[in-house]
C-alpha cells in the first residue's frame, strides 16, 4: 500500500512536470518573432511621429501604419536600406532597399524597388492609419527588411521618378527590429 502511494505520488509529479512543459510551448520566440513594433521618429525638424507594426503570417506581409504631423494627403512610404536613423535628414538610411537592382516604381509596378511601398494618405487632421496588406517582403533572408528602416517623406512619391519617386525630405525614420 506505501508502495502504491509512492508510485501515484511519483506519477502525479510526471503528469505536472509535462503540463507545465506543454504550457511552455506557445511562448517560444519562433512566434513573437513574425511581429515587428517600428516606432517612427521626427526627422528633418517636422513633428512626424508614429509608428508601423509589420506581421508576417501565411507568407504575406502586412504593415499596420499609425502617424501624425503630415500634411493633408499623399506621402511616400518606403523601406530604405540601411537600419540608421541617425542624420538630421535621414540620410544616413541610404536609397530605398533594392535587393534586386531595379528602377524605382509603384507598389504595382512589374520594375520597382522591394522597398517601394507606394504612398500613405494623410486626413485633414495630418493623420495615417492605414493597413497595407499583401506587402511582397519578408523579415529574413538575403531579401529581408529586418535591419532596415522605414521612411516617410514630404511629398507625393510619383511612382517612376528614378531612384526616389521625387518624394522629397525624409520627414520620419524607424529601424525594423531595432532592440
Ligand atoms: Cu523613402
Ligand atoms: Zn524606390
Amino acid at each position: 500500500m506505501g508502495i502504491m502511494k509512492r508510485l501515484t505520488a511519483s506519477q502525479f509529479l510526471s503528469t505536472s512536470l509535462i503540463a507545465s512543459c506543454l504550457a511552455m510551448i506557445p511562448a517560444t520566440p519562433a512566434f513573437a518573432a513574425d511581429s515587428i513594433h517600428v516606432p517612427m521618429k521626427p526627422l528633418s525638424g517636422s513633428k512626424v511621429a508614429g509608428s508601423v507594426h509589420f506581421t508576417a503570417s501565411d507568407g504575406k506581409m502586412s504593415a499596420k501604419v499609425e502617424l501624425s504631423g503630415l500634411e493633408p494627403g499623399e506621402h511616400g512610404f518606403h523601406i530604405h536600406e540601411v537600419g540608421d536613423c541617425n542624420a538630421v535628414d535621414g540620410s544616413s538610411a541610404g536609397p530605398h532597399f533594392n535587393p534586386d537592382g531595379h528602377k524605382h516604381g509603384g507598389i504595382q509596378a512589374a520594375d520597382r524597388h522591394a522597398g517601394d511601398l507606394g504612398n500613405v494618405t494623410a486626413d485633414a487632421a495630418g493623420k495615417v492609419e492605414v493597413e497595407l496588406k499583401d506587402l511582397p517582403l519578408t523579415f529574413d533572408g538575403t531579401k529581408g527588411i529586418k535591419g532596415r528602416s522605414v521612411i516617410v517623406h514630404e511629398k507625393r512619391d510619383d511612382l517612376a521618378t528614378d531612384p526616389s519617386g521625387d518624394s522629397g525630405k525624409r520627414l520620419a525614420c524607424g529601424i525594423i527590429g531595432e532592440k
